[in-house]
């Protein structure tokens, strides 16, 4: 059955789902959406996701939205295609050590890293310049928690353990913009975080999968 990803150019929660395809050597149709037009939130792509966000991935009369679900998805689904991204779900341990990884992701890093790169995208498209009083929080909270995680990659070499994982792909996008966006320090600042960066970013799906992206924020 074939898989359409409803997403944006712009997107980096797209740019996720697209990754996680491309990582199991998946050709997916992607069908843009104009999000300065609304178009996420027109009746019929609500009926796909009543939150009218981006990305959306259908299989048949299967719908599921959010990023890291679809990532999730696809891991399992296509698990028999090239190496596994997630534990097998009957290895508990492993699997929790997995959503804990992919928690932090979630909770320490995307929850501060999200609204950063968001604020200095607004910023620049309207020419100005993100006020210090609205960056530094963030900033702060992010340092502590990279430093946190720099520990953690310092004794294994991916984010959830000896393999690369979803949880590698969970990060990237949000990373990659950051260092779009001026933040190069939080990544290459960190030893062991900047040499699992310079791992990652060359895998060959996600090269392919950042391309749109980087055409788009070329100019950043
Ligand atoms: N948690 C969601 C976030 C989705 C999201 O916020 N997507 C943005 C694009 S990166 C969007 O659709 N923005 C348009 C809007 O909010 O109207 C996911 O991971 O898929």
């Amino acid at each position: 059955m074939s898989i359409k990803l409803y997403g944006a150019v712009s997107s980096w929660n797209t740019l996720r789902a697209r990754h996680a395809l491309l990582e199991k050597g998946m050709t997916v149709e992607e069908i843009s959406l104009n999000l300065s037009a609304q178009e996420q939130k027109r009746p019929d792509y609500l009926a796909l996701n009543p939150f009218g966000k981006v990305p959306v991935l259908t299989e048949g009369d299967f719908t599921l939205f959010e990023s890291r679900a679809i990532a999730r998805y696809v891991a399992w689904k296509y698990s028999s295609l090239g190496k596994p991204l997630i534990p097998d779900v009957e290895n508990s341990r492993s699997i929790a050590l997995f959503e804990e990884a992919a928690s932090i992701e979630l909770t320490q890093f995307d929850h501060f890293a999200q609204p950063l790169v968001l604020k200095e995208i607004i910023a620049r498209f309207q020419g100005k310049v993100v006020p210090e009083d609205e960056i530094l929080p963030l900033l702060q909270t992010l340092n502590v928690n990279l430093d946190i995680i720099d520990r953690i990659l310092s004794k294994q070499s991916f984010m959830a353990g000896r393999q690369y994982s979803l949880v590698d792909g969970f990060y990237m996008p949000l990373l990659h913009m950051l260092l779009k966006v001026g933040y190069q320090g939080l990544i290459l600042e960190r030893k062991h975080l900047k040499h699992w960066w310079e791992t990652v970013s060359e895998r060959p799906a996600w090269k392919e999968a950042v391309q749109p992206l980087n055409n788009l924020y070329d100019t950043f």
